[in-house]
């Protein structure tokens, strides 16, 4: 890679530290999974340069709009990560975020969040605010009804909004070659009459670059951009599930020849901005900062899972009232029951 002149080099240390920082958290996650320190999880190795490089490229009031995998996305743009561990956790806290950060809450369900972002966007158009959503996707939610409706309006309103797609291969088992019959995601941009681009995925420069563009174009009146950037989650969809029985052998290990984390190191030692004693400073920044938030996560003590039944509903549905008694008197029946907080009476 060129020493780029159009990106600062303090950016381009930031970004490679950024995504060692989410390398690590996402490594250490998945230990806290299989020790049952958290409930399941989404792994997102090898997307490390999709979610950094691009929220970095965004201005503090523009929004963030992710799915379940895009909390680095979420932390770049200002969520604590123990946030994200107490989501991860089962606790609601972990759905809470901080008053002055503009990013959206995780998406469970594929492609809601696209008009959701849509709608920010719509929004800040018509309140004349000087704002950008940033929305993320996976391929597999281009297929969802969503993906479609949100990219339609966007293009028809000429929205402030970037969409923007993380095509990791696969829709849990699903490979994309099963997804879609067009050659490209990106090329679908065309039928809404909104400007389409595939970056690789592997190279946080070409990204933060696309993205950078794109939010300036929104910003100036110029609508949306889909952006799909190529990339592989080396590990499974969640921790639930076994990628051997739906994947090639030998395929992660070809995509980890061309790692994005690995090539921005190299580009940051040729440039002579990256060298051992700074990559050990980090290594021990790193453990301090996930050390401190595991120790947040965790001095919250048990999750109560009576909580699922809180802050949708002023006073709950009587189907939901009946669940919620049959939940409490199971768990009263059973040994994890000592565990939990009192009830409070009411
Ligand atoms: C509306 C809806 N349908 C189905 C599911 C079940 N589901 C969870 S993840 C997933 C695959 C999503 O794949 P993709 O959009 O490519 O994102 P990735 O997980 O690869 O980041 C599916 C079908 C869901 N959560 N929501």
């Amino acid at each position: 890679m060129q020493k780029p002149s159009d990106i600062a080099h303090e950016m381009l240390v930031r970004m490679y530290r950024q995504m060692s920082l989410l390398r690590e958290f996402d490594r250490r996650s998945v230990r806290l999974q299989r020790a049952g320190r958290i409930g399941t999880y989404p792994p997102l190795e090898g997307q490390e340069a999709c979610q950094v490089a691009s929220t970095l490229a965004l201005r503090a009031q523009d929004f963030v709009v992710p799915t379940y995998r895009d909390y680095g996305a979420m932390m770049v743009h200002g969520v604590p990560m123990e946030n994200i561990l107490m989501y991860w956790n089962g606790r609601s806290e972990g759905c809470e975020i901080p008053h002055d950060v503009n990013v959206f809450p995780i998406a469970v369900p594929i492609a809601t969040q696209l008009p959701h972002a849509a709608g920010l966007a719509w929004a800040a158009k018509l309140k004349k605010e000087d704002q950008v959503a940033l929305g993320f996707f996976g391929d597999g939610a281009s297929s969802e009804g969503d993906f479609h409706e949100a990219m339609n309006f966007a293009g028809v309103f000429k929205l402030p909004v970037v969409f923007f797609c993380e095509n990791n291969q696969y829709a849990i088992s699903v490979p994309f070659a099963r997804q879609t019959a067009t050659e490209t995601i990106a090329q679908k941009a065309a039928a809404y009459g909104v400007t389409g681009l595939r970056v690789p995925g592997w190279d946080a420069v070409a990204i933060y670059r696309a993205v950078r563009d794109a939010v300036s174009r929104a910003a100036e009146g110029g609508g949306p951009t889909l952006i799909e950037a190529l990339t592989y989650r080396y590990g499974p969809h969640t921790t639930s599930d076994d990628p051997t029985k739906y994947r090639p052998a030998g395929e992660a290990e070809a995509w980890r020849e061309r790692d994005a984390l690995h090539l921005l190191s190299q580009s940051l030692r040729t440039f002579g901005l990256w060298d051992d004693e700074l990559e050990t400073a980090l290594a021990k920044e790193i453990d301090e900062t996930i050390r401190s938030a595991i120790a947040i996560m965790e001095s919250l003590g048990p999750v109560n899972p009576l909580h699922l039944f809180d802050h949708v509903y002023a006073s709950l549905p009587k189907y939901l009232q009946r669940q919620r008694d049959t939940l409490l008197s199971e768990l009263s029946a059973d040994a994890i029951r000592t565990s939990l907080p009192k009830e409070p009476s009411q």
